[in-house]
């Protein structure tokens, strides 16, 4: 059918819910029940906290909000707001225990499909194109990522086991793209399942510039460390100096060094730093400051999403690097297929016209941008979503790690957080500004 028609949008919308809940319900059984209510940090919520929060958002959205139902239990609305509790009291909350959680989670789904079974895509807009249905399987797929976040800071034994991406020689392309200056399309109007954040489509001007081809490897992160570089304040913005002083940074999250050699933990085993491999866990500061050193920057978005978007062929901008089909496993590392990136310049599939590789999937990407809104910018469905989080204190990351869902990743999709943050499957790219 037409990607418009009822019937191929209501497949679309199970196809998403379902996968989504299959990755839930991975996560929420791979650990025994203590796991599921531990704080296994204080920057994380214990996971049964995501489960329940994920089902809650559902019955507001789809239940509520788009078939007018009553709430199914009130008095749980406050525990599962995010703006309410911050993640490191939600363990003392008197929190759903996980058969509970478990039970209201799949329930609110047995009647959101009942709604999808009687929606008519058109009319309002939460329902235009199954909108309302998109955000929630992207919520569900966000909170996905928050809880493999968890299971990363988890001690002990892994619980979660995946095959390695295809091993790959070192990258011998070119190490960076000149991307020429001049006007492109940024943001969207017409992705039906596209957030508030990432519209209107609006033009940008974005002058000549460099960026690398791959995301910066452990061993070129290597160098910097071997170099000094933690050491050497010439490197870092003031804020990021004290910050590395204060909490003794002098490497990537996870990572420790034993007899001359890096080993880090990953998912509950050690194992030696690849030195092929996108760095991870980095926080904004040390990829600011491993650019600096490098004699380069970090990309802004408008030229992170131009590189990744538009094609200098036609002119248009793309959904993707590769073009405007869905990511197959042969474009890029999504989806939580493996629990690492892929070895830096893999996927070729999933090149950009001018050559640059993995834009998509591996790693998020951190930019030197703060999340603003578009011009033209309205919030919606709500000002929580994105509204509230506007301003200099979050940097923008762009692209998606291995661990989000194809549905919650596009070239026009944004995320963010504070600069301080390495739990996140975060890395970068460097970029540095052409003849003008
Ligand atoms: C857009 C990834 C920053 O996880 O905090 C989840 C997404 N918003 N529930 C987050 C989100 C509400 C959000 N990020
Ligand atoms: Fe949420």
């Amino acid at each position: 059918g037409s990607p418009t028609d009822p019937d191929t949008l209501r497949a679309r919308a199970l196809d998403a819910l379902t996968t989504a809940r299959e990755r839930t319900a991975l996560l929420t059984t791979c650990v025994d029940e203590p796991d599921l209510t531990a704080q296994h940090s204080p920057l994380m919520s214990p996971l049964v906290w995501d489960l329940a929060h994920i089902g809650n958002q559902e019955e507001l959205w789809l239940l509520r909000a788009v078939a007018g139902r009553d709430a199914m239990r009130p008095e749980i609305d406050g525990l599962y707001d995010a703006f309410e509790h911050p993640r490191a009291e939600r363990p003392s909350l008197p929190l759903l225990p996980p058969d509970e959680a478990r039970r209201y989670a799949s329930e609110v789904r047995g009647r959101a499909l009942d709604v999808l079974e009687s929606t008519a895509f058109r009319g309002t807009p939460l329902t235009e194109a199954g909108f309302a249905f998109g955000m929630i399987a992207q919520h569900e797929q966000q909170h996905d990522e928050t809880m493999l976040i968890t299971h990363q800071l988890r001690k002990g034994p892994a619980a979660l086991t995946a095959p390695d991406p295809a091993p790959a020689p070192p990258f011998t392309g070119p190490a960076e793209v000149l991307v020429p200056g001049g006007p492109f399309t940024m943001g969207t109007s017409a992705e039906p399942w596209a957030l508030d954040n990432e519209r209107p489509a609006h033009e940008r001007l974005v002058p000549s510039f460099y960026l690398d081809t791959t995301p910066v490897t452990n061993a070129a992160y290597q160098a910097f460390i071997e170099d000094g570089g933690y050491g050497d304040e010439r490197w870092w913005t003031a804020e990021g100096w004290d910050h590395i002083r204060s909490h003794s940074i002098e490497a990537p999250l996870y990572w420790r060094r034993e007899q001359g050699q890096w080993l880090r933990r990953r998912f509950g085993v050690t194992e030696p730093v690849p030195p092929n491999e996108p760095v991870l866990h980095v926080c904004w500061y040390e990829a600011d400051a491993y650019a600096r050193w490098a004699g380069r920057r970090l990309p802004t978005e408008a030229e992170w999403e131009k590189a990744a978007r538009h094609d200098p062929v036609t002119g248009r901008s793309t959904r993707y690097p590769w073009g405007d089909a869905d990511p197959t496993p042969e474009h890029a590392n999504l989806g939580q297929r493996h629990l690492r990136p892929a070895p830096a310049g893999s996927y070729p599939a999933g090149a950009s016209p001018l050559g640059v590789r993995q834009l998509i999937g591996d790693v998020w990407e951190w930019t030197s941008s703060d999340l603003e809104p578009y011009p033209g910018f309205t919030a919606f469905p709500y000002k929580e979503y994105s509204e509230v989080f506007f301003g200099p204190e979050h940097k923008v990351l762009r692209g998606g790690s291995f661990a989000v869902d194809p549905v919650a990743c596009r070239g026009t999709f944004r995320n963010w957080d504070y600069p301080i943050r390495r739990q996140i499957f975060s890395g970068f790219r460097t970029a540095r500004s052409g003849a003008s």
